[in-house]
């Protein structure tokens, strides 16, 4: 084969979490947002414009990625408001606040945290096809023989899973597991929520040509025991978003936001082996402006407003 060279990796992002100290203690970093505590009952999290493909985070960041995916979910939460409390305190970051918070942030309301992964699925990929092809179920639910990779399911399934450390994969759980752990009450208006927002956001969705395969909610409760929706809601880094048209089951649908990333990392173009240790590659220019095209297309799809930059 030809020696393939390496084009000309954009100039390396500062890390946009990291180039200034903020004034808060950091109470848990993910692969790709920040949390922090504001010491009076709310947290500030922060999105940063960190990708992670096949479960690394990448060296390139994607412009703006954070700030559209917060403003994605503070859309999502005021759609969904008639549903559910949130745990939305405010869309502006904090006093003190570094200026590259501005747009990635949302301060929120510090809850008891639900010890289960809410998710949600309409269409059948990825752990779950893998679950189904073991075992003909889900999460302990039959399914009808003759499914496939992107088959539409005969109905939204909640199918929790357990919430592992970063790095860690979630396993899925039972519904009996979920009750035996939060107790049965908790458990059922786990699944009667999370089924909830699916059903209104799958359905938000497909007016705007985009299927929801599946999406996982966090939720906590608030003093008095009432559900609340947490975390970031509805983005692509928490759901399977896929372009209606082009959908058809006994194929691995499109992501609609990262194709261009795992395409290319998957390419002799990369050099990159995915079995070895080795870091990731950084990304091209051009991959890195498609993908960040594709986080505004869902944006403006689903949302109806044109993405300007804040
Ligand atoms: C969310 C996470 C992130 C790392 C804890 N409203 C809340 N109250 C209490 N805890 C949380 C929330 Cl959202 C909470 N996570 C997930 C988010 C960085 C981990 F931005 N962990």
């Amino acid at each position: 084969m030809v020696a393939v060279t390496q084009p000309a990796a954009p100039s390396a992002a500062p890390d946009d979490l990291d180039d200034a100290a903020p004034p808060y203690p950091l109470l848990s970093r993910g692969k790709v947002r920040s949390l922090y505590d504001l010491g009076d009952g709310t947290l500030a999290m922060v999105a940063s414009d960190r990708i992670s493909a096949y479960d690394v985070v990448l060296d390139t960041t994607i412009p703006d990625k954070g700030a559209m995916l917060t403003q994605l979910s503070l859309w999502w939460f005021d759609q969904l408001a008639d549903l559910a409390p949130n745990h939305v305190v405010s869309a502006l970051p904090p006093p003190g606040a570094p200026a590259s918070w501005a747009g990635r942030t949302m301060v929120v309301r510090r809850l008891d945290m639900v010890g289960v992964e809410c998710v949600a699925r309409g269409w059948l990929t990825a752990g779950g096809l893998a679950s189904y092809r073991e075992t003909g179920s889900i999460c302990g639910i039959e399914l009808p023989p003759g499914l496939t990779e992107a088959s539409r399911l005969p109905e939204p399934l909640f199918t929790p899973t357990t919430k592992a450390a970063v790095g860690d994969h979630d396993e899925p759980m039972t519904y009996g597991e979920v009750a035996r752990l939060v107790g049965p009450e908790l458990a059922a208006s786990l699944r009667e929520l999370t089924l909830a927002v699916y059903s209104r956001a799958a359905e938000t969705a497909a007016q705007r040509g985009i299927l929801l395969a599946d999406t996982k909610i966090e939720i906590g409760r608030d003093t008095d025991g009432t559900l609340v929706l947490a975390d970031e809601l509805l983005t692509p880094d928490s759901s399977r978003f896929w372009p209606a048209d082009g959908w058809a089951p006994g194929r691995v649908q499109p992501s609609f936001d990262k194709q261009y990333v795992r395409n290319w990392l998957t390419s002799p173009a990369s050099g990159w082996d995915r079995g070895s240790d080795a870091p990731p590659p950084p990304l091209p220019e051009e991959v890195v402006a498609r993908t960040r095209d594709r986080y505004v297309q869902a944006y403006e799809r689903l949302t109806g407003s044109a993405w300007t930059a804040r």
